[in-house]
């Protein structure tokens, strides 16, 4: 539970509207929630016309905080399996003191290793799963770390630590000053912005438009975001690198390179261009699939203007990705766009994390191997497609994962080759996934622990203040006071970490805090006149991840440094805030001073290196000819978990598969003909749509669908959207190897009638 009540939960019982942020995308958008105190029922969902950020827009995904509130199979109390397979209900210490005895009993025996974990997506809309994962994943102390980022954004965590020092610090694109935004591998008008934070995205490009300046999308699909930009180009999946290369080759062949005030601070500008030298858009043209002169005059108009290079998940999920995404930060700085205004922007969050003065955290890799394959760490990271491998004991042996935790995460449909994850499963000792639903993958669990949802505590966008178009701190209300026996997300995963350690949760949450408030408070800090044990006093909440933030807001950006500052922000003044805080656009000049280290290096070695396995790859890549398989995104999704909600399950079957006519024609297929696809790990049915958005010679698929399998319950998204996975076809062992990232994007698959 949290430490504090609702607000307004002393009013009478008379509806009554409560603000708060939607937490299902990165958007953010501010709700107006009309609810039945008395009936614990939410009345009506519409936008909050007041909100700072999002003045009163939604998509329909707003329903899904209530629905799944309200959903009648959503799990309240934790359940274990049977040995008969069928499910009991337990009290919560009885649960708690279960996991952490057989995880603590599996590290005793086999060693620390012997466990594993895997992190989902929504971790990242939950502030005390942020927060209170250090003190399980400290207990555990294993290094069979896993998580959905790498078939996500590692990718561009890896080019930022090694050129900027620091990992989570995205430049954003100034989608309110841009003249010029290029957009690749993103389809912001359905994902809502990802790493592009912001309502209403539809708008924001359509006034980019509006006001003279240019969308361009770089695509293999001509996508929702496609159909309101200027330009819209094709190009072939896994090959924007060579297509950035030849971009750099144009720069600095046309003398176009102009990096400005960044030049003072960066390193490695003349490498860049010796490295692109031999990358003219000519040689590429094949393998990406663009015509040379298309190349160039994009690259001559973006230079005119004051423009902003952007790449998403379509850059990071391939076979390059890293590359990808490097390139696409190189082409910011050479271009001089980089923390310029309509450039890329550094937000700085209230919580203060892109503030001058931080500790060097150095990129470290292979300090240890996956035990099958003898694949590098990345930052403490593997990638999870090796979790199946990693469990087997064919594959791993006496060194296998035998205890695994999955945290708010689908891996059975969301990480490759699924169904080998799912078989693999089955060889543990014991699993425990902390989860609100019985799926593809807690059904496989020993036990699940299940959190309060949305609605039934208090938030604050952590992560998304820091990949916001515009500056902004949220805090958000819980809506209803959970029942007495449920626990929200941050305590069972300090309750569990406490339990494997020996020690009373609040204990460690206490040794937290304090931990905290020594670095950031007292001498040599931003605020020199407070001690940690005052500043300790002074701290709103008892426990909990809002007492956490509080201290970080205080000693913040706006911060009030512990009453220093009288009109300075803390807890008290954000969470009057109903309608959240506007915190400004996006400032410009931040670097080099908001850097942890002195100078940008623009071609770090790390990175460079893998220029070579690209390299090999041209000649085979003019070659292919075979089909390649794209993922999709839908507006009425979210990864795999919104599928039993039936405001956003309802409508024909969504999951589809696109192709371009050309291909459909040669393989005699019409639009609403099943198919089977194939690739090198398995295979699926699904119908298709044969449409010319796709480029020739590329299929598109949405992920997340695949709920036919038994032992679920999700009963309304086996009737209404049952669909097949597409990481049934993704294969685990293509990896973009500087990160460790999975392909998702440019998979080999053969279509089919049936
Ligand atoms: N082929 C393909 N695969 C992809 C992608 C792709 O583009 N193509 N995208 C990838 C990306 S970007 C991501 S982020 C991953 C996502 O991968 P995952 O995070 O593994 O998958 P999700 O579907 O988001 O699963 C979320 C889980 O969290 C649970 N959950 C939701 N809300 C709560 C809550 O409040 N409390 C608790 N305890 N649990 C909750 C849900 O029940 C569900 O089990 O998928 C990746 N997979
Ligand atoms: N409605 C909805 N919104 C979401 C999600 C959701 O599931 N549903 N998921 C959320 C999550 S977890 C994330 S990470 C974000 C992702 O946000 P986005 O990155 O915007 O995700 P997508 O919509 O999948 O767009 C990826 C695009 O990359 C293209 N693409 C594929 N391969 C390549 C390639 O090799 N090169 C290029 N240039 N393009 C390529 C695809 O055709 C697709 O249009 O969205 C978030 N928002
Ligand atoms: S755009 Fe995102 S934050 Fe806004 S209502 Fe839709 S799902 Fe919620
Ligand atoms: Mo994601």
């Amino acid at each position: 539970m949290t430490e504090r009540a609702p607000t307004g939960s002393s009013a009478a019982s008379a509806p009554r509207i409560v603000h708060r942020a939607c937490p299902t995308c990165e958007a953010s958008c501010g709700l107006d929630v009309e609810i039945d105190p008395k009936a614990r029922r939410v009345l009506r969902i519409e936008g909050d016309r007041e909100d700072q950020r999002s003045q009163g827009y939604l998509c329909p995904k707003a329903y899904a905080m209530k629905e799944i509130y309200e959903d009648p199979e959503r799990l309240k109390r934790p359940l274990r399996k049977r040995p008969d397979g069928s499910w009991e209900e337990l009290d919560w210490d009885t649960a708690l003191d279960y996991a952490a005895g057989r995880l603590k009993a599996i590290k005793e025996k086999h060693g620390a290793n012997a466990n594993g974990f895997y992190i989902g997506n929504p971790t990242g809309h939950n502030v005390g799963g942020q927060l209170y994962l250090p003190p399980l994943l400290n207990a555990l102390g294993t290094q069979r770390s896993f998580s959905a980022g790498t078939m996500d954004q590692f990718p561009q965590n890896v080019a930022l630590h090694t050129m900027l020092g620091e990992p989570w610090m995205f430049p954003i694109p100034d989608l309110e000053r841009t003249e010029f935004f290029v957009c690749m591998g993103g389809n912001p008008l359905v994902s809502q912005g990802s790493l592009m934070s912001g309502p209403n995205i539809k708008k924001r490009l359509r006034a980019i438009v509006d006001r003279g300046g240019r969308v361009v999308t770089i695509d293999p699909r001509r996508t929702e975001t496609a159909e309101i930009a200027t330009d819209h180009v094709f190009i072939k999946p896994g090959s924007d690198a060579y297509f950035l290369l030849s971009v750099c080759q144009i720069l600095f062949a046309e003398g176009l390179v102009r990096p400005g005030r960044l030049a003072d601070f960066t390193d490695g500008i003349d490498r860049v261009r010796d490295l692109a030298a031999r990358y003219s858009p000519e040689r590429v043209a094949d393998a990406t699939g663009i015509a040379p002169e298309t190349t160039r005059r994009l690259v001559r108009d973006f230079c005119a203007a004051k423009g902003a290079w952007y790449g998403r998940i379509g850059l990071c999920t391939q076979e390059f990705g890293t590359l990808a995404s490097w390139l696409v930060y190189v082409v910011n700085v050479l271009t001089g766009r980089l923390d310029a205004e309509g450039g890329m922007l550094f937000p700085r969050p209230a919580t203060g994390r892109s503030e001058p003065g931080r500790p060097v955290e150095p990129f470290v890799y292979g300090r240890y191997k996956t035990v099958a394959r003898g694949i590098p760490e990345v930052s403490g990271q593997i990638p999870c497609g090796l979790m199946a491998e990693e469990m087997e004991e064919a594959s791993a042996g006496e060194q296998r994962m035998r205890g695994f935790i999955t945290v708010m995460g689908n891996p059975v449909l969301s990480a490759p080759n699924g169904e080998r994850l799912a078989a693999a499963m089955d060889e543990l000792e014991f699993m425990v996934s902390l989860d609100i639903y019985l799926n593809e993958t807690t059904r496989h669990a020993d036990l699940i622990l299940p959190s309060t949802v949305q609605m039934e505590h208090e938030n604050y966008d952590f992560l998304f203040e820091t990949t916001s178009v515009r500056n902004f701190a949220r805090w958000s209300p819980a809506v209803f006071q959970p029942e007495a026996d449920q626990r929200d997300h941050w305590r069972i995963l300090i309750e569990l970490g406490a339990r494997i350690a020996g020690a009373p949760w609040e204990v460690v949450d206490d040794l937290m805090i304090k931990g905290l408030l020594a670095m950031v408070v007292g001498p040599g800090t931003r605020c020199p006149n407070v001690t940690p044990e005052e500043a300790f006093e002074k701290l709103e909440d008892r426990h909990g991840p809002m007492r956490m933030i509080g201290a970080l807001i205080r000693v913040g950006p706006y911060g009030d440094h512990f009453d220093e500052k009288s009109d300075g922000l803390n807890l008290r003044r954000l969470r009057e805030a109903e309608h959240g805080l506007d915190l400004g656009p996006l400032d410009a000049n931040r670097l080099p001073a908001a850097l942890p280290i002195p100078r940008i290096q623009l071609a770090p070695d790390y990175v460079v290196a893998d220029l070579d396995r690209l390299e090999r790859a041209l000649g085979e890549r003019s070659r292919k000819n075979g089909l390649v398989l794209v993922g999709r995104r839908q507006i009425r999704n979210m990864n795999s978990w919104l599928h039993n909600l039936p405001a956003l399950a309802k409508g024909p079957n969504r999951c589809t598969l696109i192709l371009n006519p050309e291909d459909a024609k040669a393989r005699g297929l019409e639009s609403g003909k099943l198919v089977r696809v194939r690739s090198r790990v398995g295979e699926i049915e699904v119908e298709c749509v044969v449409s010319d958005e796709m480029m020739p010679g590329v299929v598109s698929l949405p992920h997340g669908y695949g709920h036919t399998l038994s032992g679920t319950r999700l009963s309304v998204a086996k009737k209404k959207q049952p669909g097949a996975c597409a990481n049934y076809l993704t294969d685990e062992l293509a990896l973009d190897v500087p990160s460790g990232t999975h392909v998702a994007n440019g998979i080999p698959v053969e279509v089919r009638a049936l």
